[in-house]
């Protein structure tokens, strides 16, 4: 009792005269309980649909204006190597809310994906349609430790059946098992969600909503799960900010590429980033919460619809869709006043450790085996995770026309498998990160050390690789 420190009893005596010590004892055990009592941090994850790594002013682009994500960037920590663990949408949503890569569950590819065409030499590996039930969501793990949960925006893990309601959110705003905006960014429709009128824009209202649930739980931990159906086709804008921005395109020549539908959609999810950081200043949260903000995966760098490409992610290699740095290198910034050091990291990291790092955060033990790390050392004290290597496995051909593979990065090194005919390039992401020189024939001890390292990790994980498409017709023959 005597390291316990005990305040004056002012007023008191007289119950102090009556029973003295127990009414001692009874006030110092209550100090030290309550000082003991762990206090948890929020957590707001705000997940951008295929947003790219140079799309941000931190990250270098010149063309957006994303000043309230600049000052995210500038109050936490910013990777430079985060990945998201596919280059695709709906395998890297699930490895973030269950910590595990995504062909331990079979969510390979987006939801539903491409069917086999007849000039595809592979036949593709079946895709699983929904995130099982049996999986543990952040959401799940969380509720014992006392959060309550929502995911605001888009879902795209299920049908009606596996919906964030039924994979532990006690809020579900907006989500669906579809990938792009329902009904548009104007105009949208869900169950769960709809315009209120023809101006309403969907990144606002999503805004809106997200601010409703922090106000609504600011006494009670909370995990905001905000996944933006922005920056995906169609690419859609408020008609101020898209002259803004073809104005600015049209005054000078910028370095990169300008896209001002691109850019105005940029806008408002900045200027939504914005509210949620001055709604979390004003009811004096800012120090208990935890910000991520990230993306799915790269942005995307070919012709597909409207006022595409969307975006260029120079001077990374390719973009959504492919196993190059531009498909699967995402903004990775984490932030939590007082406690993690302003700064930035280029230890690699991917987005099955986003599950262990909130874990831990929240005091919460791991009740099944998951891929991810926890980053906890790196956010408080700059110490990265122990040696590893991260992998991909994406046995699909994407609408942006990449062919199926697989790929490892341990240290600097990068392998690329293609599945289709077993070609191997190698790349050191130090000397060379836009992938431009492989190296494969000249290293072929590094080549294989790798090769072999990624072969062990799809028996872990029961990855498989697509066997020959019985109608394949080659249309050079
Ligand atoms: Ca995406």
């Amino acid at each position: 009792m005597s390291r316990i420190r005990c305040q004056p009893l002012h007023g008191t005596i007289k119950f102090v005269l009556a029973s003295p010590l127990a009414i001692w004892s009874l006030f110092c055990v209550n100090r030290a309980e309550s000082a003991e009592k762990p206090t948890v941090p929020n957590f707001v994850f705000i997940l951008i649909d295929d947003m790219g790594w140079r799309d941000l002013g931190c990250y270098g682009n010149t063309f957006n204006e994303t000043p309230h994500i600049n000052r995210l960037a500038a109050e936490g920590l910013r990777c430079t190597d985060g990945y998201a663990a596919c280059p695709v949408c709906s395998p890297t949503r699930a490895s973030i809310l269950t910590g595990r890569y995504p062909p331990r569950y079979g969510i390979t590819d987006w939801i539903p994906g491409r069917k086999n065409f007849p000039n595809q030499k592979l036949l593709q590996g079946q895709n699983v349609l929904q995130l099982p039930l049996d999986e543990v969501t952040l959401a799940e793990a969380l509720k014992p430790a006392g959060y309550v949960s929502a995911s605001i925006g888009k879902w795209h893990l299920g049908g009606p059946e596996f919906w964030p309601d039924k994979q532990g959110f006690d809020v579900n705003v907006g989500g669906t098992q579809t990938g792009s905006p329902p009904g548009g960014y104007f105009k949208f429709r869900t169950p769960s969600l709809q315009a209120k009128d023809d101006d309403e824009y969907l990144t606002d209202r999503l805004t809106d909503e997200a601010l409703g649930f922090i106000e609504k739980n600011k006494d009670k931990p909370f995990f905001l799960y905000l996944p933006h159906y922005t920056v995906h086709i169609p690419l859609q804008a408020k008609k101020d900010l898209l002259a803004k921005y073809e104005k600015k395109a049209g005054a000078k020549p910028q370095e990169g590429l300008c896209n001002p539908v691109y850019a105005a959609m940029i806008e408002s999810l900045d200027d939504g980033v914005g509210r949620i950081v001055k709604k979390l200043d004003e009811l004096k949260l800012t120090e208990k919460t935890v910000i991520v903000f990230t993306s799915d995966n790269g942005g995307l760098s070919v012709k597909e619809g409207p006022f595409t490409p969307a975006t260029s992610n120079v001077p990374l290699r390719a973009g959504k869709g492919y196993l190059y740095e531009g498909g699967i290198r995402v903004p990775s910034i984490v932030r939590w006043p007082g406690t993690i050091k302003p700064g930035v990291s280029s230890a690699p990291i991917i987005s099955v450790d986003y599950f262990p790092t909130f874990l831990e955060l929240a005091g919460v033990n791991r009740t099944r085996p998951i891929d991810g790390v926890s980053l906890v050392s790196l956010l408080k004290d700059r110490k990265p995770p122990s040696e590893r290597a991260l992998f991909w496995h994406y046995p699909h051909y994407p609408n942006q026309g990449a062919k199926p593979g697989g790929a490892v990065r341990h240290g600097d090194w990068k392998l690329i498998e293609f599945f289709e005919d077993g070609k191997k390039e190698l790349y050191n992401l130090k000397d060379d990160p836009g992938e431009l020189n492989d190296v494969a024939a000249r290293l072929p001890g590094e080549v294989k050390e790798l090769h072999q390292e990624l072969v062990e990790w799809r028996k872990k994980v029961n990855a498989r690789i697509p066997g020959p498409n019985p109608d394949y017709k080659d249309a050079k023959q």
